[in-house]
């Protein structure tokens, strides 16, 4: 924020070196000065943690400079600002990315040396910030870094929760739940600005009178108020001097609390109530593309949204009088529905607050907003009940009333006598009890509606708001999802980071469509020779590791086929299960019926409420238990990785040689996993799903292990009734494999244990998991087969690796500011 100008903050020259310099003497110099300040020990008594703490506190006063600057470029050029409002910020571990992207990675690396610490021993001391489910979460934090790499004005508001998502331990192979203590031992890069905390107002009731101008105004008094906090961390750009804000806000019990306290009438009620303010901010909701319902995470919501508006209309206004000019200067995308009373909250500042006209303030709130949708799964659309609304929001509902009311208004001009259509609409879903559609509130409050893949975008269109399509064509959008190439190559994959910049150069680190020059080197033995190795010394590395934390022993020379994401029924892990037990079962009776030997890997977390989900696990655990008690004889593993998560991804993806991205066609709005895959050399065994059809459409058929249904295909299937116990009927290897796992041969200790889901398969079978089973077992042999043709399988490695440039979240972060958001690069000097 404006920084008010004064000589000493443009006199960087003037600054401790120890507190500045990049060389390795300085850095070493201040993390020695910070185990001393800031930690209060000698370097003899500094514990690893110490030091973890103590360089990172020396990188962010590497960043403070710029940070500050930064900050003062957009206030005195009065740029436009792009605002994310995101209920979810997976960021991972900041300390390796903050080295590479201020480029003192090799510097610290030295430093440390130099001090007798290996830097990666500090770089594991650090917990990731796990402020997410999954995809959703992870674009946002790439999203981060692509807009202060770009030189974007962006800005990330969300939610400082003291419980990320949670850890999961395997016990009895069971996934159990253990609270995600992040913030335990301090957290060295967010700093607290109290003197920026906002008060948001819950329950309460709604005044309406005559104002002084005649007009109408409505007065929301009353209820409780709960105080944000705010919490900046520093966004670094990669190669520049951008460095931006992602401010979370953290809910604290307003004064009235402390006075109850102090007055002590009922000291324990009001210590109670003081929890219940804080709670707000306490836990992420470990649900992904799912509504659960509950009343604090309508809370969450609006408190986080409050803040974040209160904030861009305070910025706005210190330089401006006239909102008209709102939409110039404030773009803010809303991830999802989550942010979505958004839309009602920025109309309740404009008309009950600053008193402008209703059709004003609507247009300019219509020109601030962008929505983007992230799936297209019914559980997961956000619909509150009218009356959680009218008790905890009761001003906001009288406003989505009237906002309903004159779209309503709109689409029976346009639609006269079209009932059905207006009730398809609304922004109620009438009924015995009403709810609000928060996707429609998004769509009728924006000028923008995306989604995030091609086939999602069109099916958006077409299948889930066809009505809003017809209506408003020109809203309709896709931004196709990326990946940031910093964290997903420079960083986790530094061996093929090099090999690359051996051979073009060093740009593709923000220009990844430079990764084109290597196609021709597919057909350079040597280029291969040293690309294989980096897959195999990647390999090793991962097999070293989940040596040490797994206690198993993985082939590094067998196929590395992996599967790690969220668990849902519609990703189908459960598929990829039933055709490992089917290899087993063939290669038991027949072992040269594995043409190469093959390790599987599995990573995910599933919803704890998410019964299916947790069984699906077991499964996973009770196959893998046995297959590698005979792996000497088949060349089968399974292994099934604790505690999914991004410093976990940053392991396991450069290792990888199949990506497995076997969704329902139709389900997965995107995914970003297999860009990821892509972008490190793993093949995709995958779908016509989300951006796996771009994947393959970039690097050709030929390239890219395609099986199963189109969407199309399984709409038709449906339609006709489809029967999955046919299918079991006519594949004698699926029916064995389903019958083996029925039979209670994976779970001894409970013969039944699997029952409900082969019986769930059989009968009902929701995600075509029998339908597509055929064509993904043949396709895996065929994936066999290439991989033993070393020479092939690597050719085609590097074709994907070639093709990745449009999948770097920098061409995304474009797209959104040039078409969307309409704001500008602005570097900073
Ligand atoms: N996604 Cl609605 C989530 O991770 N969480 C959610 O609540 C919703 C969607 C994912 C989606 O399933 C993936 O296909 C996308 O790649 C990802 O969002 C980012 O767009």
């Amino acid at each position: 924020d404006p920084p008010p100008t004064s000589a000493s903050d443009s006199q960087d020259s003037g600054r401790e070196p120890s507190r500045t310099g990049l060389d390795p003497r300085n850095v070493r110099r201040g993390v020695l000065e910070h185990v001393r300040f800031s930690r209060g020990k000698n370097p003899e008594t500094a514990t690893a943690h110490d030091r973890f703490m103590a360089l990172a506190l020396a990188v962010r006063d590497r960043l403070a400079d710029r940070w500050v600057r930064t900050a003062r470029t957009y206030y005195e050029q009065d740029v436009k600002r792009a605002y994310y409002l995101s209920a979810e910020y997976l960021l991972g571990r900041a300390l390796g990315n903050n080295l590479i992207n201020i480029g003192m990675y090799e510097a610290a690396e030295q430093a440390m040396r130099e001090m007798g610490v290996d830097l990666s021993t500090l770089v594991e001391m650090e917990p990731d910030a796990g402020l997410g489910n999954g995809g959703l979460g992870r674009l946002a934090a790439c999203f981060l870094d692509s807009l202060a790499t770009l030189g974007y004005p962006g800005m990330g508001y969300g939610i400082r929760y003291e419980f990320g998502i949670f850890t999961q331990d395997i016990v009895n192979g069971y996934q159990v739940e253990r609270a995600d203590e992040w913030l335990k031992f301090g957290n060295p890069w967010e700093i607290v600005r109290p003197e920026k905390a906002v008060p948001v107002r819950f329950f309460g009731r709604v005044e309406h009178h005559q104002g002084a101008d005649g007009r109408p105004v409505a007065r929301w008094v009353g209820g409780k108020t709960v105080i944000g906090v705010p919490f900046d961390t520093p966004i670094a750009g990669y190669g520049n001097n951008t460095v931006n804000t992602l401010r979370l806000w953290q809910a604290r019990a307003s004064e009235e609390f402390d006075l109850l306290l102090f007055n002590a009438g009922d000291y324990e009620r009001s210590v109670v109530e003081k929890n219940d303010s804080e709670v707000i901010s306490k836990v992420l909701y470990p649900n992904d593309a799912f509504q659960a319902g509950k009343e604090l995470r309508l809370k969450q919501q609006y408190f986080f949204v409050a803040c974040s508006i209160a904030d861009i209309v305070r910025r706005y206004l210190k330089s401006h009088t006239d909102f008209r000019d709102f939409p110039n200067k404030a773009a803010i995308q809303l991830n999802d529905t989550h942010p979505a009373i958004a839309v009602a909250e920025l109309m309740r500042v404009f008309v009950d607050e600053k008193r402008l006209q209703w059709d004003e303030a609507f247009a300019i709130t219509q020109a601030t907003f962008g929505y983007t949708n992230h799936t297209l799964l019914a559980e997961a659309m956000e619909k509150w009940p009218a009356t959680l609304f009218e008790r905890l929001l009761p001003r906001h509902l009288e406003i989505i009333y009237e906002i309903n009311h004159r779209f309503l208004r709109q689409v029976q001009i346009r639609y006269p006598f079209d009932n059905d259509r207006m009730r398809r609409m609304s922004l109620v879903e009438e009924g015995p009890d009403k709810k609000i559609r928060m996707a429609h509130l998004a769509v009728v409050g924006s000028h923008s509606v995306n989604g995030v893949a091609e086939l999602h975008s069109n099916l958006l269109k077409r299948d889930v708001l066809p009505d809003f399509a017809e209506m408003f064509p020109e809203r309709f959008n896709n931004k196709t999802n990326g990946v940031t190439p910093r964290r997903w190559l420079s960083w986790s994959n530094p061996r093929l980071a090099k090999l690359i910049t051996s051979r073009i150069g060093g740009e593709w680190a923000t220009d990844l469509d430079q990764l084109q020059k290597l196609a021709p080197l597919a057909e350079d033995a040597e280029f291969r020779k040293a690309f294989a190795e980096v897959k195999r010394q990647n390999k090793q590395d991962l097999a070293r590791y989940l040596r040490d934390t797994c206690q198993v022993d993985l082939n590094p020379n067998a196929i590395f086929d992996v599967q790690i994401k969220r668990l849902h029924e519609y990703k189908r892990q459960l598929l990829n299960a039933v055709h490992i037990v089917s290899l087993w079962m063939k290669a038991r009776r027949d072992p040269s019926t594995i043409i190469a030997p093959r390790v599987f890997l599995f990573g995910a977390k599933a919803a704890p409420g998410y019964h299916e989900a947790k069984l699906i696990i077991r499964l996973i655990n009770g196959i893998s238990e046995v297959v590698n008690s005979d792996a000497g004889t088949t060349g089968l593993q399974v292994l099934f990785v604790p505690n999914y998560r991004v410093s976990l991804a940053e392991r396991i993806i450069p290792a990888t040689d199949v990506s497995e991205q076997i969704s329902t066609a139709g389900m997965e709005a995107s995914g970003t996993g297999n860009m990821k895959f892509m972008m490190n050399g793993a093949l995709t065994l995958g779908t016509l799903d989300g951006a796996n059809v771009e994947i393959r459409q970039a690097v050709g058929d030929e390239n890219f292990f395609l099986f199963g249904l189109t969407v199309d295909e399984v709409l038709a299937r449906k339609r006709a009734g489809y029967k999955p116990r046919e299918e079991y009927e006519r594949n004698v290897e699926l029916r064995e494999a389903l019958d083996l796992i029925a039979s209670g041969f994976f779970s001894p200790e409970d013969k039944n244990l699997y029952k409900p889901l082969v019986d769930g398969l059989l009968n009902e079978d929701r995600y075509l998991l029998l339908a597509d089973f055929g064509a993904y077992a043949a396709r895996q042999q065929d994936v066999a087969r290439v991989y033993k043709d070393q020479e092939k399988w690597t050719r085609m490695a590097i074709h994907n690796v070639a093709q990745a440039g449009i999948f770097s979240s920098d061409r995304t972060i474009k797209q959104y500011a040039e078409e969307i958001w309409r704001v500008k690069q602005t570097p900073i000097s």
